[in-house]
């Protein structure tokens, strides 16, 4: 590729998964002329490379050696202060009308913002090495895998794609040498990381997404919520699939059956957390395995919905984390991980607010000034982040890589609720379903910049990773509703009811098994119901409490219906559909109607 200036830059015959197609070469010139780097880098994913780019991360302090006793192969790495969540203000969607975006989506007209992105970018990789990484998002053999090519000036990005993605030669190889084969276009610049210019811009009729100015996580890590959901969703819904923030997990029974389900909760919600839950011992015999932590990617077949995690490793939230609440994500996250924002200790480890073991009393918190206990500032970023790959999972599920996916028993919508919205509880069918998820509601995480704990409407736990009009998505899951001959039950659930002193009145995590029993129950017939106008819900008779301590008293608060909080949840549906200017299908608005008029029976 000696015709692309400046040099390639391939030491020792590492960096070198270059294709041959001869769209990706014009892009990576077009874009390269633009931000004039010194070098170009192909990256192909290799031990070999990965070390090198380690290397060089160690002596430019993007990464901090860790004790590699006590966390081998694993590194910590401190983000920019003013850069430490997805940035949903300065996140847009660019159609060629607003309409196509919808009421949800920030919508910028894309001339003029490919012009004004073309202006940020260019010169902004002189004297700096411009990476392409080339990957697939999805099982190699799965016909819902998409072909994805990073451009990106940070090392740290190129690392964590590298756990993130299945990258290289596969993608290569995937792509083929056909100049009109679909693949997305990612290009990613930290500029001078400055928040005034940092903008993640989608491009959804293109196929391309541009993000400059930030260096964190859902904000530059184009696979995941960039391609795999905003620019997903857009193609799901063109090709007839489903692109959705779902962690998906297998459960199996003592008895050898064995179902799967996907769960949709917001960012900070549980969903990695659900996804490797293991069983209290009461449930002796049950298993459940990890099939993806954060997205799932859902076709029909015969009937049915199938799903693949189309990530390769898991980018998970720290705190809380500990042998207690989550053992499967404390060993993935004991070798081969990179950490971000998180605390160092003074003999070279990890640590954060929840980790097991005595409270410490000195440490560097994760700016990297003194902490002590006094400290007011927490020691860990309360966003601070795992990155590791699945295969560290002890749980991962063992038909992770089957191309078609798994079938999908349930379907479950779940936010963080301090009141209102019961432990569990399951919709009629599917369109009452769609209607339960698109009206559920959640309070705001560290996830996302901006104020912590406020409730919103987060329809599917999509509200920021939609990339269309979100009255067309809503049509699209009616849709799908319509073509599926055995659908997922769906249900809602809500861990985080809080009774008035504010602690959380259920347990949670591994205790979750015994609302996926019933969940599972229900789905095999054998599980009992109470009739409620939200739908069916959980009576305390097939809740299984054994050895779990709990009062009772407390049990019949958070799985009950209150009419009163009920008729103001209503009043909030209805507010919110109003807020979406009449894009809302008539069929969820009728279902609202459906859920009043059954309050008053
Ligand atoms: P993203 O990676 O942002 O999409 O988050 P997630 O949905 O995967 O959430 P995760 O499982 O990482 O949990 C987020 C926070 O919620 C952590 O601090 C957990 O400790 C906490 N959490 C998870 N499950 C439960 C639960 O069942 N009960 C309670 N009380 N807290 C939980
Ligand atoms: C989320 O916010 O849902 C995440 C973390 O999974 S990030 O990749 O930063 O979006
Ligand atoms: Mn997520």
């Amino acid at each position: 590729m000696k015709n692309i200036a400046p040099a390639i830059f391939s030491p020792n015959g590492i960096g070198d998964a270059m294709p041959q197609n001869q769209s990706v070469l014009d892009w990576v010139r077009e874009i390269a002329a633009l931000t004039q780097p010194e070098n170009i880098f192909w990256c192909d994913g290799s031990e070999r490379e990965n070390e090198f780019l380690i290397e060089e991360s160690l002596k430019q302090n993007v990464l901090i050696e860790l004790n590699q006793k006590k966390v081998p192969r694993s590194y910590l790495h401190r983000s920019n202060p003013n850069d430490v969540a997805r940035v949903e203000q300065f996140t847009f969607v660019c159609t060629p009308t607003k309409e196509e975006a919808g009421p949800t989506n920030n919508w910028s007209e894309p001339k003029e913002t490919y012009a004004k992105l073309r202006g940020l970018l260019k010169g902004a990789m002189r004297g700096r090495t411009l990476f392409v990484i080339p990957y697939i998002m999805g099982p190699p053999d799965s016909p819902l895998t998409k072909v994805g090519f990073e451009i990106t000036d940070s090392k740290y990005v190129v690392l964590n794609m590298r756990i993130m993605t299945r990258m290289g030669e596969v993608a290569v190889k995937r792509l083929g040498d056909d100049p009109n084969a679909e693949w997305n276009r990612g290009v990613h610049s930290l500029l001078d990381v400055n928040p005034e210019r940092r903008f993640i811009c989608h491009f959804p009729q293109d196929n391309a997404i541009i993000s400059v100015g930030s260096g964190y996580g859902g904000n530059v890590l184009l696979s995941k919520k960039c391609l795999a959901l905003r620019i997903g969703s857009y193609l799901a819904r063109t090709q007839g699939w489903m692109a959705e923030h779902m962690l998906i997990l297998g459960v199996e029974s003592p008895e050898g059956k064995k179902h799967y389900v996907a769960a949709a909760f917001p960012s900070a919600c549980g969903k990695t957390n659900f996804a490797m839950l293991i069983p209290p011992k009461h449930f002796k015999g049950w298993k459940v395995t990890t099939v993806g932590d954060d997205i799932a990617w859902m076709q029909i077949r015969d009937g049915q919905l199938y799903a693949v995690n189309p990530e390769n490793g898991y980018f998970g939230v720290v705190p809380g984390t500990n042998y207690k609440s989550n053992p499967n994500a404390m060993k993935s996250i004991a070798h081969d991980t990179i950490y971000t924002n998180v605390a160092l200790t003074d003999d070279g480890d990890v640590w954060w607010e929840g980790k097991d073991g005595k409270p410490l009393a000195h440490a560097f918190d994760w700016r990297g000034n003194d902490w002590t206990p006094d400290s007011k500032e927490k020691a860990a970023h309360p966003n601070s982040r795992f990155t590791t790959p699945m295969r560290n999972n002890p749980a991962l599920d063992p038909d992770v890589e089957k191309g078609e996916g798994v079938p999908i028993s349930a379907i479950i919508f779940g936010g963080r609720r301090s009141d209102t919205v019961p432990l569990v509880y399951q919709a009629f069918d599917w369109n009452h379903g769609v209607y339960l998820g698109a009206t559920m509601a959640s309070e705001t995480t560290a996830a996302a910049t901006g104020a912590v704990g406020q409730v919103r409407r987060d329809p599917m736990a999509m509200l920021p990773f939609c990339g269309y009009n979100i009255g067309d998505y809503f049509q699209h899951w009616l849709d799908i509703g319509k073509r599926l001959t055995d659908p997922p039950r769906i249900f809602g659930v809500n861990w985080f009811r809080k009774g008035v002193k504010g602690q959380f009145l259920w347990r949670g995590f591994g205790e979750n098994m015994r609302v996926l029993k019933w969940i599972i129950d229900r789905c095999e017939g054998t599980g009992g119901g109470l009739k409620s106008p939200i739908g069916w819900l959980l009576s305390p008779h097939d809740l299984d409490l054994a050895e779990l301590d709990i009062d009772h008293k407390c049990v019949a608060e958070i799985l009950g219906v209150d009419h009163e909080e009920w008729a103001k949840e209503l009043a909030e549906h209805k507010k919110f559909f109003d807020s979406l200017g009449g894009v809302v299908p008539d069929e969820l608005l009728k279902q609202r109607e459906r859920v009043a008029a059954r309050f008053k029976e």
